[in-house]
């Protein structure tokens, strides 16, 4: 199914008094609400494949029906959220999970729904049908190099896709490392993975970059071999400019205090972006802001400033992609509710006063400082972000007329009440 722009514009036309009556009494309260707006319009994130159906879970799976049974039905999706929103504007595919067979017929698909195509991501963490060699003991890390051969040979093939696609990074993550003590040498498998990427590194086009990610648990429970972002670095900063540290908030140890590494990593001119979602206890891949929107609105804090600091442009120099995905929701409902979250942690940030933030700091004023980060993350602009949407022509409240057309009803009598997405 596609939306039309007139389900979007009578939709708002029913909501726009509330609508103007909440955003003109908080335009007045923000200096330069237009650059806000603007750099709220520019945003973008892009949308996983792999999250269009319900699964984030190694137990039961309970699908809602009417998933997406192919890539195209996949697109469609997320044509679907950029229509209700404009501010998911790619999409970011995982192979095998999605193969193009035929990327310009799915390149094409992708731009009657405005879309382009983020970056792509390989899967050694999983064997596939026919695959010669098994990912049991690892990938880029294996003892074997056959088996290192093949996901070196995986991840260029990836690229080639993406490349077809017009995409410009490859994503990589490794599940690799151990269980118990004493099963891996930890200098030669770092050693190793260091060599695999450097094979997979010199295969990248010259204006693509490798997003490297990190992760310190899970499937392995001992040890990961880029287990976080001081290993990433590691690896980035040996293979050489086009490598970058990708930062997934849920793969950190409990308590990481994750704005810091985002500040020191943009610092260096190493942080890649960012898989985004929330968690309690581990890789939960929660609904973004649903456990800890304080957190995001603080890593935002330090993205604008340090953006601001290197002159880099918001919507663009960073990798903002979700990476969230569970059993319970509507997937569609529960992607635009993480990216609502990300608007909103990001226009909080717009409003820090920064200068004022810098003097209080200058002169160790820990209250004023703290008075001036919690005045932006208590501002309600919920109104600010619907008017950036507005603006771009999508709806005031998505989720609100996502469930009004009844739109996963109509997937379901599309596709049927029984389709499973690919993913995990
Ligand atoms: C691993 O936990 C991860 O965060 C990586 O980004 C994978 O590509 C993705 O999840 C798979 O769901
Ligand atoms: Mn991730
Ligand atoms: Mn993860």
């Amino acid at each position: 199914m596609k939306l039309d722009q007139h389900h979007i514009d009578s939709f708002n036309s029913d909501s726009h008094k509330d609508h103007d009556r909440a955003f003109l009494h908080l335009a007045d309260k923000v200096p330069d609400i237009q650059y806000v707006l603007q750099q709220l319009q520019e945003f973008q994130v892009a949308i996983p494949s792999w999250a269009l159906g319900t699964g984030g879970t190694r137990f039961g799976r309970f699908s809602g029906g009417g998933e997406p049974r192919n890539l195209e039905e996949k697109i469609g999706d997320v044509g679907l959220l950029h229509a209700l929103n404009r501010s998911s504007g790619s999409i970011s595919l995982h192979i095998p999970w999605d193969i193009p067979e035929n990327a310009p017929a799915i390149k094409a698909l992708a731009a009657q729904h405005d879309l382009r195509f983020d970056a792509v991501n390989s899967n050694t963490f999983q064997d596939q049908p026919g695959q010669a060699h098994s990912y049991k003991f690892g990938s880029l890390h294996h003892t074997d190099k056959a088996v290192r051969k093949q996901a070196i040979e995986h991840n260029i093939e990836v690229v080639k896709y993406g490349i077809e696609l017009g995409s410009d990074v490859l994503s990589l993550w490794l599940s690799d490392g151990s269980n118990f003590p004493g099963q891996l040498n930890f200098r030669q498998a770092f050693q190793r993975t260091l060599e695999s990427l450097q094979e997979i590194y010199a295969a990248l086009p010259d204006d693509w970059k490798l997003y490297i990610e990190y992760k310190c648990s899970e499937p392995n429970f001992y040890s990961t071999t880029i287990a976080d972002w001081g290993q990433s670095l590691m690896l980035a900063n040996k293979l050489g400019s086009k490598a970058l540290t990708l930062v997934d908030l849920g793969h950190h140890l409990p308590n990481a205090n994750i704005e810091q590494i985002v500040a020191l990593l943009l610092m260096e001119g190493k942080l890649a972006g960012f898989h985004f979602n929330d968690s309690k206890y581990g890789d939960d891949d929660l609904t973004v802001g649903s456990i800890n929107p304080y957190q995001l609105f603080l890593i935002f804090n330090e993205l604008v400033e340090g953006m601001d600091a290197r002159g880099m442009r918001h919507a663009t120099d960073l990798g903002w992609m979700i990476d969230a995905s569970h059993n319970v929701k509507d997937p569609l409902e529960d992607l635009l509710q993480s990216v609502e979250a990300i608007m909103i942690a990001y226009a909080q940030a717009l409003l820090v006063d920064a200068k004022a933030l810098e003097a209080a700091r200058q002169s160790n004023d820990v209250v004023t400082a703290q008075e001036i980060l919690q005045e932006a993350y208590r501002t309600d602009v919920r109104p600010l972000v619907a008017q950036a949407r507005l603006l771009s022509g999508a709806a005031i409240q998505p989720v609100k007329l996502y469930r009004s057309l009844k739109v996963r009803d109509q997937l379901i009598r599309e596709r049927g009440a029984k389709t499973v997405a690919t993913g995990l």
